[in-house]
């Protein structure tokens, strides 16, 4: 079995320093990923090399690079016409440079791959890139005969979550589904990541991944090297018969419980300890091979998370995130919308674009306008955080109000506060006593740390004064002189 290997970034001589070296005993590179929805592949490189790649991110998760039905929508990038690298976020020479740009500073590139199902076009068609469809026809790569038709439900389509033969062998909302039992197409499949392998990505995400046998993705997936990351996209329903833990045999899952446990807390107010991450939390798969997120672009379009819209709320979400010792976490970085559907802002050739996003602001995005939340100070700040608690586990917190903190130990202590009201929270920490640099605050940059931005540790406890909406966050390689 292969197994998922944890690429390390060589962004640390970039990362952005605290004020005083940390002592580098747990000190670790943190291994936090962005998901960059939606954004073209030059774009991408550019926010490598001036953003992401400084401020420490490990990779980023781009969206589908394949050729795609055309349309306006962004879920276009879902519904595949063949396996060249021409879409509306890039070519495939745009894409190897990106892959070459980022690694060059230190950023790895997870692709998301479809490999469950063709279109969902019931009409032929002609794709991106030129390439003539039909519904179970795609010259020179597959016919029918590659495709279930499950015969299940009156059309085919997925009805019942519950019946696990009709989530893995009918149709996801009409997309064509692959036979991914047949050796065939296993390899055809297996050889088109290989390619985007060949091209340098780090990782592969493997889209749908649920609707294909747990033994059909490890077969396809069997070939790739060992230090190629495979995230499998299983979304949790809890009382569905089909688990993520099933997946876990050649890589990781991104699970979706995560965010589900954290946004009622940020919502009420009310916070809880989860169990060590050692010990291992309830529904959710292994720490060490949890992709954990506050959301994604499913998510910020259907479940009742917190997402860019929630304002503070989605700030603090983060920052708890990229406090915690469970799992690899992903930022999610996409663009405001007011229609679910509403694709990307195009050029004048159809073509998806992007401008850069300034490291250390914080837009408010209009629709259509990219969030850049990789790029916020509070992010980067919790990257600086992140490396420099490195594995200290979490220690219980605490809470007052509806403001709630806690400990990495010995290394680092953070806290939010959830509610209207002011709230000076004392946090136990072994911390040395002193005077320590807001990370959230400063972005990290803790040599300029601003007015307002000192936090005092004494006698045990550090002392955090949160605004409403406000965190703080502190780590041992930010300690004032
Ligand atoms: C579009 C149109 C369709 C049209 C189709 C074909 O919208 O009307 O029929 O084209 O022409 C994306 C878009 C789709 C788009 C598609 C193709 O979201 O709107 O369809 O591209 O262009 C299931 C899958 C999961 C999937 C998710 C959307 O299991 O894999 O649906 N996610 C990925 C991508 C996604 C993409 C595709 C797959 C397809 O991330 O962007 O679709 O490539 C339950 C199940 C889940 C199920 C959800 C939604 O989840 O457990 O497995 O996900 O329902 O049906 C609670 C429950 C939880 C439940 C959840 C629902 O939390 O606990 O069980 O609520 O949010």
């Amino acid at each position: 079995m292969r197994r998922a290997v944890v690429a390390v970034a060589a962004a640390a001589a970039l990362a952005l320093s605290g004020c005083s070296a940390a002592p580098d005993a747990a000190e670790a590179e943190p291994d936090v990923g962005v998901q960059l929805f939606q954004w073209p592949w030059p774009a991408i490189a550019e926010e490598c090399e001036n953003t992401l790649g400084p401020a420490g991110f490990d990779w980023v998760l781009t969206s589908p690079a394949q050729e795609h039905v055309v349309g306006e929508q962004w879920w276009v990038s879902y519904q595949p016409v063949s396996y060249r690298l021409e879409s509306r976020l890039g070519t495939r020479e745009e894409f190897a440079d990106m892959v070459a740009r980022c690694r060059e500073a230190g950023v790895g590139i997870v692709a998301d791959a479809v490999v469950n199902h063709m279109t969902g076009q019931d009409e032929p068609g002609t794709g991106w890139a030129g390439s003539t469809y039909a519904h179970t026809e795609y010259p020179g790569i597959w016919s029918s005969a590659d495709f279930h038709a499950c015969g299940l439900t009156p059309d085919d389509d997925i009805r019942d979550y519950d019946v696990r033969a009709q989530v893995q062998t009918c149709e996801l909302v009409n997309l064509a589904d692959l036979d991914t039992a047949s050796p065939r197409v296993r390899e055809r499949l297996g050889a088109f990541l290989a390619d985007l392998v060949s091209l340098g990505v780090s990782g592969v995400r493997i889209d749908a991944a649920k609707h294909m046998a747990a033994e059909d993705v490890a077969a396809i997936v069997a070939p790739l090297p060992d230090d190629v990351r495979v995230i499998s996209e299983v979304i949790r329903g809890p009382l569905e018969p089909i688990q993520p833990e099933e997946y876990l045999g050649f890589g990781d899952v991104f699970e979706f419980s995560y965010a589900r446990d954290l946004a009622p807390q940020l919502r009420s107010g009310i916070f809880a300890d989860p169990a060590p991450a050692a010990e291992g939390r309830a529904m959710h798969v292994p720490a060490d091979q949890a992709v954990v997120f506050v959301d994604n672009h499913d998510t910020e379009r259907g479940e009742a998370g917190v997402t860019g819209r929630d304002g503070d709320l989605y700030v603090l979400a983060n920052v708890l995130l990229l406090a915690d010792d469970f799992g690899t976490p992903v930022v999610y970085s996409g663009y405001a919308f007011d229609d679910r559907d509403a694709g990307a802002p195009t050029g004048a050739d159809g073509r998806v674009v992007a401008d850069p996003c300034t490291p250390g602001e914080h837009p408010d995005a209009a629709a259509g306008e990219r969030t850049c939340t990789h790029a916020w100070a509070e992010v980067a700040g919790m990257l600086d955080f992140r490396r420099a608690v490195g594995d200290a586990p979490r220690l219980p917190g605490v809470a007052d109000a509806a403001a709630y903190g806690f400990e990495r130990e010995g290394r680092g202590v953070v806290g939010v506060n959830a509610g209207d009201e002011s709230v000076e929270l004392e946090v136990p920490t072994s911390m040395p006593a002193g005077e320590y640099c807001d990370v959230v605050l400063s972005g990290g940059r803790g040599a300029d740390c601003p007015d307002g931005g000192a936090v005092i540790v004494a006698d045990g406890v550090a002392r955090l004064s949160l605004a409403p909406g406000g965190a703080v966050a502190i780590h041992v390689g930010a300690r004032l002189p």
